[in-house]
């Protein structure tokens, strides 16, 4: 059976890049898999989050996730903590990942910066954890950005050396699934950093909470060159910010680069920026509305959430049950 795990971190609003490259493609693929999409929490508070800001926005992700197109009731939605399975193969997966793995990782490097020692231990664990959360469902396929290739590759390191340290076929090996024109979507000031929920600048990314006003303003101050667009793909070429905005348009337009271009190349960014900003209004208010609408109810959030969890424990205890028994642990 093929099954798709994926989550989102509660680390504040869900940017255009988790839309385009992450919750988008989850709408087109829960026709054809049974889905598991999972709000991580205990990933975000590998840095620190504000107790009441995380709750707030752990709600708030779920109900833009609902109000993108992600239905609560063919799939299982849910908050990570809820569901116990996760923090207990991730202790199992420490003892099982390496660490020369995870020295590895570019997302730790990123994100702990220059002063390494003050990182959380849980910010280095960060991609045993993401392993725990895809196969404590023994999901098949993950639908993930560009930027989390690498610790999907772990996911499958780890995966292979249980399976062989303990000459059990537990674990399946899991496929990333990374589609779309927007699989890596940069930072409005800067094509050559990925747009970020964690980035100081505002500007540099679209939210999904942003107003008309607010969209508008950051596409007109997009970092670009003084170049119109180019005719073809080549002409992109060393022009990150330029092939930034074109995927973008392409992304919410449901069409293509090339498509994009045979329809603006040789015009310039005044007459692009605005088309933009019109198409990107055009796509987001409704989910902005709706997002606002499912937030004035958050029983309602709630309870998708808990009823999502029940549903999660049902399929990750018999898993569980079976580690355990392959790992040693007595079951008394
Ligand atoms: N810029 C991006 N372009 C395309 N996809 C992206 N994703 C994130 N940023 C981009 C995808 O969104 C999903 C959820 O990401 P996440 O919230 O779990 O964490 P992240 O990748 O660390 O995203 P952020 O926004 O950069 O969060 P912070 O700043 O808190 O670290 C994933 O599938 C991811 O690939």
């Amino acid at each position: 059976m093929k099954r798709i795990f994926s989550g989102v971190q509660p680390t504040g609003n869900l940017h255009l890049g988790n839309y385009l490259g992450a919750i988008r493609n989850w709408v087109r693929l829960q026709d054809e898999y049974e889905c598991i999409f999972c709000v991580v929490d205990m990933h975000a508070i590998t840095v620190w989050q504000d107790p009441a800001e995380l709750r707030a926005n752990t709600r708030e992700v779920t109900a833009a996730m609902i109000a993108a197109g992600v239905d609560s009731e063919r799939n299982i939605i849910f908050n990570q903590s809820q569901v116990s399975a996760h923090a207990e193969l991730a202790w199992i997966f420490n003892c099982v990942a390496r660490l020369g793995w995870l020295n590895r990782m570019t997302q730790f490097k990123e994100k702990a910066g220059k002063d390494r020692e003050r990182a959380s231990v849980g910010l280095y664990a960060y991609p045993n954890l993401m392993a725990a959360d895809i196969l404590a469902y023994k999901a098949t396929h993950v639908p993930v950005g560009e930027d989390q290739k690498q610790h999907l590759e772990l996911c499958r390191d780890i995966a292979a050396k249980f399976n062989h340290d303990f000459g059990a076929e537990v674990f399946p090996i899991v496929e990333p699934l990374i589609f779309g024109e927007a699989t890596r979507v940069m930072s409005l000031r800067d094509g050559m950093k990925k747009m970020s929920k964690s980035d100081p600048s505002e500007a540099s990314r679209i939210s999904m909470t942003d107003d008309t006003d607010a969209i508008a303003r950051k596409i007109r101050k997009a970092k670009t060159d003084p170049e119109p667009l180019p005719d073809d793909m080549a002409g992109l070429r060393e022009r990150p910010e330029a092939a930034n905005l074109v995927g973008i348009y392409a992304a919410l337009n449901d069409s293509t680069v090339e498509q994009v271009l045979g329809e603006f190349g040789g015009k310039g960014f005044g007459q692009f920026k605005p088309a933009l900003a019109d198409l990107a209004v055009d796509k987001l208010a409704p989910i902005q509305d709706e997002t606002r609408r499912l937030m004035a109810e958050p029983e309602f959030v709630d309870g998708i959430l808990r009823k999502g969890a029940e549903k999660a424990r049902d399929i990750s205890a018999p898993i569980m049950a079976e580690v355990q028994e392959v790992v040693g642990f007595l079951r008394a």
